[in-house]
């Protein structure tokens, strides 16, 4: 078995030339787990794909996390995540962009970012495809570093940014609103899911990533909140804001992402501590469903902004 690696466009690599149902050697599966450190977005087309499968792949790249709330596991893999629209949920996530009522669609995050904890990263699997739109974004943002320059380099390395958890995306501060309306289910606050009150997670603006040492660039939209004490690094807020959102509008640069367009047979695996993603969603009606699992996160990145 020898594994071929085909960069996509511009961010993240394919990589085939193996079947899953095959017994991987320990030497193949050393080398996907160093594909992914060295790429963090890993598409794999044309498997064949069972529950068992995917989670016994997925704990190549680390151990599983068994998700906190049953809400979406399925009762007998507790490993494995559903996301799925076009069911009875799908009120919840429905909102209106420019007039258009969208579902699930999700702006750019890390999962779990908003813990200070993040995943280490995540498998998607389709299970079904949906007929049009559904697809999910990644963005590099280890790249994205590296094309700043020097100068913003040099600034961000003081720097500390705050992430506020919101249930409502119009409190968001650095996503696009413009044409955006809540969906009438939305929820408004994070009990109404069963989440807790989570307070403010803070990042260095450039993380090291604890496994390659590759610089990331911290920065992303969803619940993006501020920069600590700007003025201790000679920015007033405005230039502190200014500087955000001219970052949080760099990371989404095309030479710094990948969507993925969905077909029978594909895993999407992500380094969950250097890349962001995001969910472009469906129309109402359309089925989608995948197959998620997740690689724990066994180191904190960032911290709890908590009173001293
Ligand atoms: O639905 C998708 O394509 C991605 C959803 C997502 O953000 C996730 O699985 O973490
Ligand atoms: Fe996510």
């Amino acid at each position: 078995m020898t594994i071929n690696v085909t960069p996509l466009e511009h961010v993240g690599v394919e990589v085939s030339g193996f079947d899953i149902n095959e017994a991987l050697t320990d030497s193949i599966k050393a080398e996907l787990k160093s594909l992914w450190y060295e790429h963090a977005i890993l598409v794999f087309r044309d498997q064949d794909i069972s529950p068992e499968k995917q989670i016994e792949f997925s704990r190549i790249f680390g151990p599983l996390e068994i998700h906190p709330l049953k809400i979406n596991t399925s009762d007998e893999h507790p490993e494995l995540f559903v996301l799925e629209n076009g069911g009875d949920k799908d009120s919840f996530f429905t909102a209106f962009y420019e007039g258009e009522e969208i579902v699930g669609r999700l702006d750019w995050h890390m999962d779990l970012h908003y813990t200070a904890r993040p995943n280490h990263g995540a498998l998607l699997r389709a299970v079904v495809v949906a007929e049009e739109d559904g697809l999910t974004g990644f963005g590099d943002l280890a790249k994205a570093y590296d094309a700043l320059d020097s100068e913003t380099q040099d600034l961000l390395e003081k720097l500390e940014v705050a992430y506020s958890f919101s249930m409502q995306r119009r409190h968001m501060r650095y996503v696009n609103l413009e044409g955006y309306e809540p969906g009438p289910h939305s929820p408004k606050k994070p009990a109404d899911v069963g989440y807790p009150d989570f307070a403010d997670a803070v990042y260095p603006a450039v993380v090291t990533h604890p496994v390659s040492g590759r610089k990331v660039l911290e920065i992303v939209e969803q619940f993006l909140d501020r920069v600590i004490t700007p003025q201790q690094f000679g920015l007033s807020n405005d230039e502190s804001i200014e500087l955000l959102e001219r970052l949080v509008a760099h990371t989404k640069k095309p030479e710094f992402t990948y969507f993925h367009q969905w077909r029978d047979g594909d895993m999407v695996l992500w380094d969950n501590w250097r890349a962001m993603h995001c969910a472009t969603g469906t129309r109402p009606g359309i089925k989608r469903v995948i197959n998620r699992t997740t690689i724990e996160g066994d180191i904190t990145l960032g911290r709890v902004d908590s009173p001293e």
